[in-house]
């Protein structure tokens, strides 16, 4: 974490991991954004798979092992594991132990016949499935909730094929990606007007202090995010209030009034363009998006 942080705060333009968001508190804090009336991309994709549902069930088929890249503890997982006919195993791919411990502990009360075999790791890096034991048809990764959209998209497109490595010819993946749209639409979601975006963002820097003894102060950073239409992306920042001075690490940043650090990006996508995205790995089988075209949930079939 020190490194990659000490080599962004470095760069003409600073910038930071967003990955580094998610601390317990930013979790909670991302949980409440889910929540937004201006955030629109989890209802519409829930929406999206609770008004598709017997078509996803049979695009997915039975017996299946059901591989889902982040969290588990989602709603929308439960909308998944309450519908299928059958699933040979759940493995939740999760980096944070404490909460994939969470996540087994109440799928077991709650699906007690469910098989589960949690992987604690960073599915962004390569990984090992665990060896099932039992016959199974297919391997099917859930990756909701458009987080392949905060990647670069030559980035997505690597992360994309290691994934595929992981599966079989015909193995398969049921993806959320979130879509162009007008731009109001777009900042309002990443500006909602109870500020709870803007201590996400900030959050970092406290999550930052906290782990590597940096002495951010919260107080002089303005919260920043706005509709980048050259690059079809959602940039967060956090500018500088006035010149000041940082210390991490022993060493020393300088902030210049009005200064950014960039710490996240939001990739939105024509359904064309993911197609192009994925083509090295991936078919585009099914796409299912809401009457407004906001939001889309894919289904791809490694070739
Ligand atoms: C997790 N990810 C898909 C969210 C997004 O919309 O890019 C993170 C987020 N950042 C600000 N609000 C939500």
């Amino acid at each position: 974490m020190q490194d990659e942080v000490l080599e962004g705060l470095s760069r003409a333009q600073k910038s930071l991991p967003s990955k580094y968001f998610y601390d317990e508190r930013g979790s909670q804090l991302f949980e409440q954004i889910t929540r937004l009336e201006e955030y629109y991309p989890t209802r519409t994709e829930i929406g999206i798979m609770r008004a598709n549902m017997p078509d996803i069930i049979s695009m997915i088929g039975s017996g299946v092992v059901l591989v889902e890249l982040g969290s588990g503890s989602s709603y929308k997982t439960r909308l998944l594991l309450d519908q299928l006919p059958s699933i040979t195993a759940y493995i939740p791919v999760e980096i944070s132990q404490n909460f994939l411990a969470d996540v087994v502990e109440q799928l077991n009360l709650e699906y007690p016949e469910l098989t589960v075999h949690p992987l604690c790791t960073d599915y962004t890096r390569p990984f090992e499935l665990p060896e099932i034991n039992t016959n199974f048809s297919q391997t099917i990764m859930f990756y909701p909730g458009s987080t392949i959209g905060n990647f670069h998209p030559d980035r997505a497109r690597r992360f994309l094929g290691t994934l595929s490595k992981t599966l079989n010819p015909g193995g398969s993946m049921l993806i959320g990606v979130d879509l162009i749209k007008d731009t109001d639409i777009l900042e309002a979601a990443y500006n909602d007007r109870q500020g709870i975006t803007a201590a996400f963002n900030k959050n970092i820097l406290r999550h930052i202090n906290q782990e590597l003894g940096a002495d951010f102060n919260l107080e002089n950073y303005r919260h920043k995010a706005f509709y980048n239409q050259q690059e079809d992306r959602i940039e967060m920042h956090l500018v500088a209030e006035e010149k000041h001075e940082v210390s991490l690490a022993g060493e020393p940043f300088l902030f210049e009034e009005g200064e950014s650090i960039h710490t996240e990006n939001s990739y939105k996508y024509t359904l064309k363009k993911f197609k192009e995205l994925v083509r090295p790995w991936f078919s585009v089988e099914k796409v299912w998006t809401d009457t407004n075209n906001y939001f889309s949930v894919q289904y791809l079939v490694k070739h």
